[in-house]
């Protein structure tokens, strides 16, 4: 067990100690090269939360040598063992929720109560797939012949590599090396460059709970000089990404290369559909979340707000009203209900599509600017932003920006909002708000996306459900539940003949 070897520098909790090394095969280790980067507070870049590795190809390839030893040991430990220390770690998160809530909105930006929520999707991720440990189903059948026994059961993959997100840097690592490493597989996971510490406090936590060595290895860096040699080792047998679309046909085509499984979660331009009959208090409040919260820096944001025209100037206006007065600031302050984008390249991406808004002659009616004055003059911060009067199929209606700016676009009635809604090239979330029971079932049959929320928006997601989308959100594969224990397992089946004699299927009938 490598508790001690983990507890060895002091580092993770300790703001004194600012340097993380990779964690491979139970040690601590500089990268190969010796260089390393920075992780900065986004809100304050004064304020240095750690340096960490830069790795390459050597450190990947280590960190593959570590989880395949450590894979001949783990795939043998039964299942409800491997599941027991997933649960302790999720007890030990319990304790350090706040610990490392605070941690988070330092690397990443988003507010406390958001970074608390990242760490209890972790501890939910932990408990349901503890509680997989002593599932993992497999059909038991009937077989065509007599005296011969049919089932199929799961076996580990192998070496999973995984790639993620800084917007969900705790959650989502979990969503990936939890049901993994339940499953028998061992991992080495790249966090993102931007927010690392969040996935070796999950790690850390996995690992003071009792992990085995070499079963997780974190190596941090960048994509290109960690992420691409981790998807073509030849012993990763299976790559999960969450990022870019752009990314994603990176990382899809390398591991189609060697028919590698491969998990791609991807973008989302995501529709919020008010219908007249709505409750508009709800529908505002929710927009507002859906839209601002997390600075839109969600794959699962609300976008889009696409609203009937009998109720869309008071949406509208009151929307509005309510965005001028979001508190937006330093996540650390609890008052503060939007914090900054993540870097200065995410937030010069947001600002571009302010002008290109502009110019397509969308209408901007609350934000658009960077704030830079007095406490935001060294972080990454701009206004809440609702551009209104939009076509959809203006570039701000079709691109995902990943930043708190929305497109309001005015509708005819449910068909043609399923059809606005629809007409992307994404399909990850959606929502409908209306007191109509007929049509929300039309919609939730209609809307061609992974996830349908009514009278909700469309952010807020349960680890116990399948979490994915449709055309280039993914390729088909669903995270959370028992999708990823589909994703993290092969099928084996297993024919027992038990009659003593050769039975040939399909072939010895009586007719
Ligand atoms: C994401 O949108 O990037 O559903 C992940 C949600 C969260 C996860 C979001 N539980 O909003």
């Amino acid at each position: 067990m490598a508790t001690d070897t983990l507890a060895t520098p002091a580092t993770l909790s300790d703001s004194q100690a600012k340097v993380f090394k990779n964690f491979i095969d139970g040690e601590w280790v500089e990268s190969s090269s010796g260089e390393t980067f920075e992780n900065r507070n986004p809100a304050d870049t004064r304020d240095l939360v750690g340096i960490f590795q830069k790795s390459n190809r050597d450190d990947v390839n280590a960190a593959v040598d570590a989880a395949k030893r450590a894979f001949a040991k783990w795939r043998l430990v039964p299942a409800p063992r491997r599941a027991e220390i997933v649960f302790r770690a999720a007890e030990i998160l319990i304790e350090r929720k706040e610990q490392y809530a605070r941690e988070m909105t330092r690397e990443m930006g988003k507010v406390l109560a958001e970074t608390r929520g990242d760490v209890q999707e972790a501890i939910d991720a932990g408990y349901y797939n503890a509680g997989e440990g002593r599932r993992l189903f497999g059909p038991t059948v009937p077989s065509e012949m007599p005296n011969k026994f049919a089932m199929a059961v799961r076996q580990p993959i192998g070496i999973c590599g995984m790639i993620t997100p800084w917007n969900f840097p705790m959650a989502i690592s979990s969503w990936k090396l939890l049901p993994a490493v339940v499953c028998g597989n061992t991992c080495v996971i790249k966090p993102a460059q931007d927010t690392p510490l969040s996935t070796f406090n999950l790690v850390r936590a996995l690992y003071d709970a009792g992990l085995p060595k070499g079963v997780i290895n974190v190596v941090a860096g960048f994509g290109s000089m960690v992420g691409t040699p981790l998807a073509e080792h030849p012993d990763v047998r299976a790559v999960s990404l969450t990022g870019s679309s752009e990314v994603g046909r990176i990382i899809g085509g390398i591991a189609a290369k060697s028919f590698k499984h491969c998990s791609l979660e991807l973008g989302g331009k995501n529709p919020m559909i008010v219908l007249d009959d709505a409750n508009l208090d709800l529908a505002i409040e929710g927009g507002l979340w859906g839209a601002f919260g997390t600075t839109g820096q969600r794959c699962t944001a609300t976008s889009r707000m696409i609203v009937q025209k009998g109720v869309y100037r008071e949406f509208v206006d009151r929307l509005v009203e309510r965005a001028k007065k979001l508190k937006v600031g330093n996540g650390l302050d609890e008052t503060v209900q939007m914090g900054p984008a993540i870097n200065e390249k995410q937030l010069q991406t947001d600002l571009s599509y302010v002008e290109i808004g502009k110019n397509e002659g969308a209408k901007l009616v609350c934000g658009g600017n960077r704030l830079d004055q007095g406490e935001y003059a060294r972080g990454w911060f701009m206004e809440p932003t609702v551009f209104i009067d939009v076509d959809p199929k203006m570039r701000i209606a079709q691109e995902e920006i990943f930043g708190p700016v929305v497109s309001i676009i005015p509708c005819d009635d449910l068909e043609n909002a399923i059809e606005i809604a629809n007409g992307i090239e994404y399909g990850l979330s959606s929502a409908l708000y209306t007191k109509d029971v007929n049509k929300a079932f039309s919609a939730i049959r209609d809307l061609y996306a992974g996830i349908t929320y009514i009278n909700a928006p469309t952010i807020g997601a349960e680890v116990h459900l399948p979490f994915g989308g449709t055309k280039a959100t993914g390729n088909g594969h669903r995270e959370g539940g028992i999708g990823a224990i589909d994703f993290y397992t092969e099928w084996k089946s297993v024919y027992v003949d038990f009659s003593d004699k050769l039975q040939k299927a399909q072939i010895d009938r009586e007719d």
